[in-house]
């Protein structure tokens, strides 16, 4: 048998003025450079890019779920394929959420006990079950190299009892991801949840940092949540997780967010923003978003933005990707998929280097006080 795996986290600078770091994670399909930006493969395809077209806009980890795998094609299918990288062709690191999160936000007639989620199949109408058993078998299947715990994220708003009551069961949860876990080479994440309650964010953090996994993460958060609450979740929880491990906070991806969690000491983040937005026709530029159906673009031979290097911005201009969105053409949103990304991995490996440099505050400090 060769040596197994070992994941480990390098911590190369870090800010003076905040508790921003740059580092690397050593993942067993390459390094990750944090912080940075991971888009969302849903179905083991980021929609309507190859894995090429992704590759060139920096991306170098990839989001996957384990509850619409499950769904289709089967996870079986998945394995035989030689698992989830061969399959989608994609080579570098992968990551997969656990499912619970996604059985509650789309799933109808779904109960939930200690036991795990049943829910109905939306494709057949079967009704299935989901066990922190079940969802590590799933993931150890899919084989991503990181996977993440299964939990429970309760809604917003919910009150204190409520949230306590998920939050030890999401730790009862953990216990046995980590008993039913059995691939070394894939690093199993525990997720702090405490909805908007500071002292049981701080309690299940501490409960959590126990364990020695490769990396940690933060749900429950832009659940419907005041923004200003998910700052205040951030902050309370990044310094009670292990300084030399990376940090995950789970669905999050605006500008002012990523912006004010890599200074709380957040290394990673996912967010269907950039391709949502692609598909309604919307280009994210320089912090602002843009609806590229609008009039005013019509006769502008600009690219989106002069100093993106994406393949869009280099070979299309405004106009040409406003055309193909008013006649409903489908590599509009391959397009505006590639630069969207390209712009928000940018704007978080431009925050890495600033970390490096020690210009973090100094550079993107102005997002975090307005
Ligand atoms: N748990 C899991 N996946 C998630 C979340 C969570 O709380 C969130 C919350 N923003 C997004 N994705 N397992
Ligand atoms: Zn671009």
């Amino acid at each position: 048998m060769s040596v197994p795996f070992k994941f480990s986290f390098h911590i190369e600078g870090q800010c003076s003025k905040t508790q921003a770091r740059a580092a690397t994670f050593q993942t067993p399909h390459g390094v990750f450079e944090t912080p940075r930006f991971m888009p969302v493969g849903t179905l083991a395809n980021v929609k309507t890019l190859t894995p090429d077209q992704l590759r060139e806009t920096g991306a170098q980890m990839v989001l996957s779920n384990t509850y619409h795998l499950h769904l289709q094609p089967g996870e079986e299918i998945v394995q035989k394929a030689g698992g989830l990288h061969h399959f989608m062709g994609w080579d570098g690191p992968m990551l997969t959420d656990s499912g619970g999160f996604q059985v509650f936000s789309l799933s109808e007639m779904r109960t939930i006990n200690d036991k795990g989620v049943t829910f109905r199949s939306p494709r057949d109408g079967q009704m299935i079950h989901f066990s922190p058993e079940r969802s590590i078998q799933i993931q150890n299947a899919l084989g991503a190299d990181v996977i993440m715990a299964f939990d429970e994220c309760p809604p917003y708003p919910a009150s204190w009892e409520e949230v306590k009551a998920s939050t030890d069961r999401t730790y009862r949860w953990l216990e046995r991801c980590i008993a039913a876990h059995q691939r070394p080479d894939q690093a199993l994440f525990p997720i702090v949840q405490g909805g908007v309650y500071p002292d049981l964010r701080e309690d299940a953090a501490r409960a959590i940092a126990q364990f020695d996994t490769p990396g940690f993460a933060i749900g429950g958060v832009s659940v419907g949540e005041p923004a200003h609450l998910i700052e205040k979740i951030v902050k309370v929880t990044t310094p009670l997780l292990p300084e030399n491990k990376p940090r995950y906070l789970m669905g999050i991806g605006t500008y002012r967010e990523m912006v004010q969690a890599i200074a709380a000491g957040v290394d990673m983040f996912d967010c269907v923003i950039p391709t949502r937005l692609a598909r309604h026709g919307a280009a994210l530029v320089q912090g602002e978003r843009w609806n590229l159906k609008n009039n005013r673009y019509r006769e502008d031979f600009t690219p989106l933005d002069a100093e993106c290097p994406c393949y869009t911005c280099r070979n299309f201009s405004r106009a040409y990707v406003s055309h193909l969105l008013r006649s409903r053409e489908i590599l509009a949103f391959t397009l505006l998929s590639i630069h969207n990304i390209t712009e928000l991995v940018r704007f978080t490996s431009r925050m890495r280097a600033a970390i490096l440099g020690d210009r973090f505050e100094a550079e993107f400090g102005s997002w975090l006080t307005e």
